[in-house]
């Protein structure tokens, strides 16, 4: 099943919007596979994004990323790459669509609350950056004795 890798930038975190993130991916159908907080190295950050290594923006891309701690997630479900996307928005909250992650809460382009894998070939980059094989897991949603 296809997997995508999402991470609430600082900026969300600081803001309390985890929780507002993960339902709207819970509530959409998808599944959560792997979740962590934690703070993001230098090294990771330069690595994550190193497509844009040569770009003006790029000093402050990395120091915002690191500037304190990120929720970064694995959900796993049929086209979850495209449709986080668009769930997400645009990258610039001044031409995301209301009803998008970044178009209800980004501030700024910098700061626009959420990451989110753009192609098949990123998502599995991305995700083997910030996860050890082991942190994903695999389960299935069941009928069982806790629903009832
Ligand atoms: P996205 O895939 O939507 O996150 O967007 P990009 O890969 O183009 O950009 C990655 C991050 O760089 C954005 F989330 C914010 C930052 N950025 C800037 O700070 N300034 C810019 O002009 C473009 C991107």
């Amino acid at each position: 099943m296809e997997k995508t890798f999402l991470m609430v930038k600082p900026d969300g975190v600081q803001r309390n919007l985890v929780g507002e993130i993960v339902k709207r991916f819970e509530a959409k159908g998808f599944k959560l596979v792997g979740a962590k907080l934690m703070v993001i190295s230098n090294d990771l950050a330069a690595n994550h994004y190193g497509e844009h290594k040569e770009r003006p923006f790029f000093g402050e891309l990395v120091n915002f990323i690191t500037s304190g701690p990120v929720f970064a997630m694995v959900w796993e479900g049929e086209n979850v790459i495209l449709t986080a996307r668009d769930m997400m928005g645009k990258t610039n909250p001044l031409e995301a669509a209301s009803g998008t992650i970044r178009g209800d809460f980004g501030m700024t382009v910098g700061k626009n609350v959420i990451h989110g894998s753009d192609s098949p070939e990123s998502a599995e980059r991305e995700i083997g950056l910030f996860f050890d094989k082991s942190e994903v897991v695999t389960y299935s949603k069941q009928d069982s004795v806790w629903i009832y």
